[in-house]
C-alpha cells in the first residue's frame, strides 16, 4: 500500500499532505493495517505541548515483541532476523532466524522473570554489540520491563549515575568485550559502578572474552546455564500503549544526563514506518546499520524498526579499522549488504585512507546509503556517493534525535532528489518550522532559524525519567506550543532543510552528543584546576573536537603542563569515558565573562576555531583584557 511504502515524489507529496491535514486518520490507518494489537485504541491522539502531555493510541493493548517476532514466525520463521558479524573476521558470523530469535528472547525473558523482574521494573543493559544485547532488549519488552541500555564505552561513574537515576534492579553485562585488537574488562567496570548502586540485586554475565573475572556471591550469575534450563516459551505481557518501553540517556547542556522515556505503541508504529520508507526495505534485503545499540540509532534502526518489518538486520561487534581500514567494505561484500547506514565521522575517517581499501571489495549489492548523527560535509558526501554508492545509490541524510525516537527529516530514496548536506524534506507526519530570536515563526523561503516541530508525532519521547519539569523546560519552554530541537537549520528556496548544528551547549564529537557541563565538572575535580570552559572546534574526522580552557589555582609553584593535560584527560576518561577527552587544553589566567558571570562561550568557540575576525563587542565583558591573552596563547 502506497501510504506505507512511498515509492516516488508524487506519492510522497500526497502522503505528506494527508499526514498534515488529517494526522489522526493518517496514523490510525497505518497502525491498523500493519501491526498486531491485542485491543484497539479508544483515541488516536491526545496532546498538549504546554503541560506537556502526549498520548498516542490510548486504550490500545499490545506487546511490541509479538510485532517484532511472533507474527513473522508463520511465514518467515526460517528467515534470518539478525546476522551477527564478530569483531574478529576469522570467527564465523551467526545467522539467527526469526524462530531462533523467538526462542532465545523467550528464554531470556523467563530468566529475567525468575530473577524477580516484572512489568515496570528497570533493567540496565551494559553489553557489547553481541546478539545477547538485542535479545536482552527484546526480553525486557516481552515481560514489560523497562530497558535502559548504557553504551559499553561509558565509564563506571557514568554507568552508576544512570543505574541510580532509574533505580535499576538488575544489570546484564559480559565478562568483557572485543574492540579491534583490544579487549575491555566490562565486568570490572560494572563492579566498580555497583559499589555506589544499592538498587542492583542481580548481575547476569554473558561469557564473551573468556577472561578471569570476579563473581560476587549472591549477586552475580553466569547467564548461559540459566538460559540452558529456561523454557523457550514466555507468554508476552500485555501492555498499554503508553506504558514505557525504554529509558535512554542523552547528554544535556547542564548537569546530569536526561533519561528520555519512550512508550510502546507510538514508538513501534513510527520506527517501523520510517524504516520501511527511508531504507526502501524489500524482503530479501540485508540491512546494516553500523551504530551501537547503546545509542538511539541502534534501538530504532538495528532492533525495533527492522524487526517490526520482518527484516534481516546486521549487528557488527567490531570497529571500522580492524583488522584494517577496509573492514566495513569487506563486511558489505561478505553479507551482500543492500542498505548501509553509518555516521559522517566514520565516512570522514575512511575517506582519508587510500582508495584501495574500498576497491578491493565488491560493493555492487548496495542500493541505499544513509548517514546520521551530525551534519555531513560536502566533501564526505561526495566521497561516499562516488566511492561507496558509485553514484547509483541514493544517500539518505537522516536528521533526528534521541528525543524524537525516529527519523524526522530525510530524503526518501528514489523519490526525493538529494542535495549534499541537506536532510531535505520532513517525513510524513512531521511539521517542522523555523523560529527567530523573537520567538516568531519565519515563514517563506529561504529562511534560517531555530528548528522546532509544531505537532506531535508518534515516537516523541514522553518525559524525562523522574523529572517532568526538566522535560518541559528543555523542550517546550523556549517557544510557545512547540517542541524545540536545540538545533539550528536553514530552509532553501525549495523548502529543503539543512541542519546547521546545535545552538545550545551540546557538542557533537564523532557523532556522540556531549554536554559541556559534565565534562567541565570532571575537569574541575582536578585539584590544580580552579575553573574551566569547554567548547567545540571543527575537526577533520570527528566533525568537532573538544577544546578546554582551564584556569589553574594559584599555588606559586611551576607545574608541568603536559602532565596536567594527561591527568585532566584521565579524569574525564574515568568520569565520562574516553570519547569526552579534550583534544586541546589551553591554560589561561581567566575566562571572558558577562557581568552576570556567564562565560561567553561564543568568543571561546571563535578563538578555538581560529577565527578571531569578528569577536563582537567585548567591551561589555567583566574582564575584556583576558580575551587578548587567550588569543595570544591559542593552541
Ligand atoms: C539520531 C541521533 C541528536 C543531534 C541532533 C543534531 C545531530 C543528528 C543529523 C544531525 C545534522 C543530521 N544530528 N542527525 N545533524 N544532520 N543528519 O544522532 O540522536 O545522539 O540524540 O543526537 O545530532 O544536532 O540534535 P542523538
Amino acid at each position: 500500500m502506497s501510504q506505507f511504502h512511498i515509492k516516488n515524489l508524487e506519492e510522497y507529496f500526497q502522503v505528506y499532505r494527508k499526514s498534515v491535514r488529517h494526522p489522526e486518520i493518517f496514523w490510525e490507518e497505518i497502525a491498523e493495517e500493519h501491526f498486531l494489537w491485542r485491543k484497539r485504541w479508544d483515541k488516536v491522539l491526545e496532546w498538549d505541548f504546554n503541560k506537556p502531555e502526549i498520548k498516542w493510541f490510548e486504550g490500545a493493548q499490545l506487546n511490541i515483541t509479538e510485532n517484532c517476532i511472533d507474527r513473522h514466525l508463520a511465514a518467515k520463521g526460517d528467515k534470518t532476523a539478525i546476522v551477527f558479524e564478530p569483531n574478529n573476521p576469522e570467527e564465523s558470523a551467526q545467522h539467527i532466524s526469526y524462530t531462533e530469535l523467538y526462542q532465545r528472547v523467550n528464554r531470556m525473558a523467563n530468566v529475567l522473570k525468575a530473577k524477580g523482574i516484572g512489568k515496570g521494573d528497570r533493567v540496565c543493559i551494559y553489553l557489547p554489540m553481541i546478539p545477547e544485547l538485542a535479545i536482552s532488549v527484546l526480553a525486557c519488552a516481552r515481560i514489560g520491563a523497562i530497558h535502559s541500555v548504557v553504551f559499553a564505552g561509558f565509564s563506571a561513574t557514568a554507568l552508576a549515575t544512570r543505574i541510580n537515576d532509574s533505580d535499576c534492579k538488575l544489570v546484564i553485562t559480559s565478562d568483557g568485550s572485543f574492540r579491534g585488537a583490544k579487549t575491555i574488562d566490562l565486568k570490572s567496570i560494572v563492579d566498580e559502578a555497583l559499589t555506589s548502586c544499592d538498587c542492583v540485586k542481580t548481575v547476569l554475565v554473558v561469557k564473551r572474552i573468556h577472561s578471569e573475572i570476579d563473581m560476587r556471591e549472591g549477586r552475580d550469575l553466569w547467564l548461559q546455564p540459566l538460559l540452558d534450563t529456561a523454557d523457550s516459551n514466555c507468554p508476552p505481557e500485555i501492555m498499554n500503549s503508553e506504558d514505557p518501553l525504554f529509558i535512554l540517556y542523552t547528554s544535556g547542556s547542564t548537569g546530569k544526563p536526561k533519561g528520555m522515556v519512550h512508550t510502546i505503541a507510538g514508538y513501534m508504529v513510527y520506527t517501523a514506518y520510517t524504516f520501511k520508507n527511508i531504507f526502501q526495505y524489500n524482503d530479501d534485503d540485508i540491512y546494516w546499520c553500523t551504530a551501537d545499540i547503546g545509542w538511539i540509532t541502534g534501538h530504532s534502526y538495528i532492533v525495533y524498526g527492522p524487526l517490526a518489518n520482518g527484516a534481516t538486520t546486521v549487528m557488527f561487534e567490531g570497529v571500522p579499522s580492524y583488522p584494517d581500514i577496509g573492514r566495513f567494505w569487506q563486511v558489505v561484500e561478505k553479507h551482500r549488504i543492500t542498505q548501509f547506514y553509518t555516521a559522517p565521522t566514520a565516512i570522514r575517517a575512511l575517506a582519508k585512507e587510500p582508495l584501495s581499501f574500498v576497491e578491493n571489495y565488491d560493493l555492487s549489492s548496495l542500493k541505499v546509503l544513509g548517514t546520521v548523527g551530525e551534519p555531513i560535509n560536502e566533501e564526505a558526501w561526495h566521497w561516499y556517493n562516488e566511492n561507496i554508492g558509485k553514484t547509483r545509490s541514493p544517500i539518505v541524510d537522516t536528521w533526528w534525535q534521541t528525543e524524537t525516537g525516529g527519523i524526522m527529516i530525510s530524503p526518501i530514496p528514489f523519490a526525493t532528489p538529494t542535495i549534499p548536506t541537506f536532510a531535505t524534506l520532513p517525513f510524513p507526519g512531521i511539521q517542522p518550522c523555523l523560529m527567530n530570536e523573537a520567538s516568531e515563526e519565519i515563514t517563506g523561503n529561504p529562511a534560517e532559524g531555530r528548528l522546532c516541530i509544531k505537532f506531535p508525532w508518534p515516537a516523541i519521547a514522553r518525559t524525562i525519567w523522574g523529572d517532568h519539569q526538566r522535560y518541559k523546560d528543555t523542550y517546550f519552554s523556549a517557544f510557545q506550543n512547540k517542541y524545540f530541537t536545540g538545533d539550528g537549520a536553514l530552509r532553501n528556496h525549495t523548502g529543503y532543510y539543512r541542519i546547521t548544528g546545535r545552538v545550545d551547549d551540546v557538542i557533537i564529537v564523532s557523532g556522540h552528543n556531549l554536554g559541556t557541563a559534565p565534562i567541565e565538572d570532571a575537569v574541575n575535580e582536578h585539584p590544580a584546576v580552579s575553573e574551566s570552559a569547554i567548547v567545540g572546534f571543527p575537526h577533520d574526522v570527528k566533525g568537532n573536537a573538544l577544546y578546554g580552557y582551564v584556569i589553574l589555582k594559584e599555588t606559586g609553584e611551576e607545574r608541568n603542563q603536559d602532565n596536567l593535560r594527561k591527568e585532566i584527560n584521565q579524569l574525564i576518561t574515568e568520569r565520562i569515558g574516553p570519547i569526552a577527552k579534550l583534544e586541546k587544553i589551553q591554560f589561561t589566567p581567566g575566562l571572558p565573562k558577562t557581568r552576570s558571570g556567564k562565560i561567553m562561550r561564543r568568543i571561546l568557540r571563535k578563538i578555538a576555531s581560529g577565527d578571531t575576525s569578528n569577536l563582537g563587542d567585548t567591551s561589555t565583558l567583566l574582564n575584556p583584557e583576558v580575551v587578548q591573552d587567550i588569543m595570544d596563547n591559542v593552541l
